[in-house]
């Protein structure tokens, strides 16, 4: 019987000198080499390119006139706070997509050029730093989302209940009804007062009762920063505070059959006594 001998181990890595930790002495080599500093450079490169992205992405929210709300003004500040955090990470990605696309290509057949190697993936030093900073930028976001959303939460009263209506008798009552593919509101605080157009005073708690007469419909108050379903046999609740007086949007966000993409209104935000005569117009003395 004949033993087999044991197939020959494969060469190791370089040994890093033993005066210097291991780790750190094959980042330092690893920082070296030219493709990190490629990837260094297009990292910085590409994260400055996409750095206007934070401001076009609040010039396209505020095309309509937004923020109308302390909620709208609050959901523009996550959406700069979360695109600016993901820019570094962004860029970095990108950075190895373009130097792998574009910088590989002198590269023939398998042989793997003396200085591109050897790979850091087992290098202590190198994952920790890499873990721990994707950590903390996604633990920043999950905290900043949390106290976002409360303060969102407590801004459309969405905590309140609804006979404790924020402002006491001063706050509006709308009861929002969609059905396909209109919008209609009502407000019971002046006789009964029915419109196909949003009208709000500015400056006053609005209370939104929403309802569907038929299928799911999504009431948005796009610049107000108010989303909430509307659905049929159920009331959902939610609630704003206008700050800025002029014609904003209402679409219907969730899809809801044919003409959903024409399911939309206009919303006209008034000073008070504005409002105060449309509702006259419209034969509503206030009852409440
Ligand atoms: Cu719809």
């Amino acid at each position: 019987m004949t033993t087999t001998a044991p197939p020959p181990a494969a060469p190791d890595e370089p040994e890093a000198p033993t005066n210097r930790p291991p780790s750190m002495h094959r980042v330092r080599n690893w920082i070296r080499r030219p493709y990190a500093r490629w990837v260094m450079v297009l990292t910085v490169v590409i994260g400055f390119i996409l750095l206007p992205l934070c401001w076009l992405l609040l010039a396209a929210m505020n095309q309509s006139g937004a923020p109308a709300s302390a909620i709208m003004e609050d959901i523009e500040t996550t959406v700069f706070v979360f695109t600016l955090v993901s820019i570094p990470i962004t860029a970095f990605v990108f950075a190895v997509l373009v130097y792998s696309l574009l910088g590989w290509k002198h590269v023939s057949g398998d042989e793997v050029p003396e200085d591109e190697s050897p790979a850091i993936r087992h290098n202590m030093v190198g994952t920790t730093l890499w873990t721990v900073v994707s950590s903390v930028l996604a633990m920043f976001l999950v905290v900043w989302g949390l106290i976002e959303l409360a303060q969102i939460t407590s801004n459309s009263y969405g905590t309140v209940a609804a006979d404790e209506q924020p402002g006491g008798d001063k706050a509006l009552i709308v009861n929002v009804t969609g059905q396909q593919w209109v919008w209609t509101f009502e407000y019971p605080q002046y006789d009964g007062v029915v419109s196909d157009v949003l009208y709000l005073p500015k400056d006053r708690a609005v209370y939104f009762n929403v309802t569907s007469k038929d299928v799911v419909h999504n009431f948005w108050a796009v610049e107000l920063g108010v989303k909430i379903d509307a659905n049929p046999g159920a009331i959902t609740q939610t609630g704003v505070t206008p700050n800025k007086a002029g014609t904003f949007n209402v679409r219907c966000a969730e899809l809801c059959g044919l003409h959903h993409a024409y399911m939309e209104t206009q919303i006209q935000v008034l000073e008070q006594e504005s409002f105060d005569s449309w509702t006259r117009e419209m034969g509503g003395g206030r009852t409440s």
